[in-house]
């Protein structure tokens, strides 16, 4: 499998709870480099750029008011076959269908607050980690 970089979000409510320490510690577990990580808090333009792809869904008011309400840290990740082994380390959507063990399943709280993003494929993690990060902070 090839070396693949995705990107990664500590949403609010992990932020808020005081779980960074404990994702990041699992995301060096799970054995990714950190090619770069910030901490930053979205504006609503923001979050909506960003999730811009879910416009026309229901959710969109409340999940981008929910991703700037409070600090993110965003991260760039980079494994062998990142962007599925991220989702894997993430478990499901929604925490009550993630498998054990999984950030979703052990820390999450509801579908809206489950702690961490992930891109889902090449495409779109290219737009996710070019919306965030320079190519400067990605050498
Ligand atoms: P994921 O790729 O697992 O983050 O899930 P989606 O891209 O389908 O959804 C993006 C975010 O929208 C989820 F993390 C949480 C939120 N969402 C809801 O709040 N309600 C829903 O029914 C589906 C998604």
């Amino acid at each position: 499998m090839a070396i693949e970089r995705t990107l990664a979000i500590i949403k609010p409510d992990a932020v808020g709870r005081g779980l960074t320490g404990e994702i990041l510690s699992r995301i060096h577990k799970a054995g990714f480099q950190i090619v770069a990580i910030k901490s930053m808090r979205l504006t609503r333009k923001q979050a909506e750029g960003f999730y811009a792809v879910h416009r026309e869904r229901g959710f969109f008011g409340e999940l981008t008011e929910f991703m700037s309400s409070g600090k993110v840290v965003v991260l760039a990740l980079e494994a062998e076959g990142a962007i599925a082994k991220w989702r894997e380390t993430m478990g499901a959507t929604d925490p009550a269908k993630a498998a054990p063990g999984t950030i979703r399943r052990d820390l999450g709280t509801s579908i809206g607050n489950n702690c961490t993003h992930g891109s889902d494929a090449p495409d779109t993690a290219a737009f996710e980690l070019s919306y965030f990060f320079a190519g400067h902070e990605l050498l």
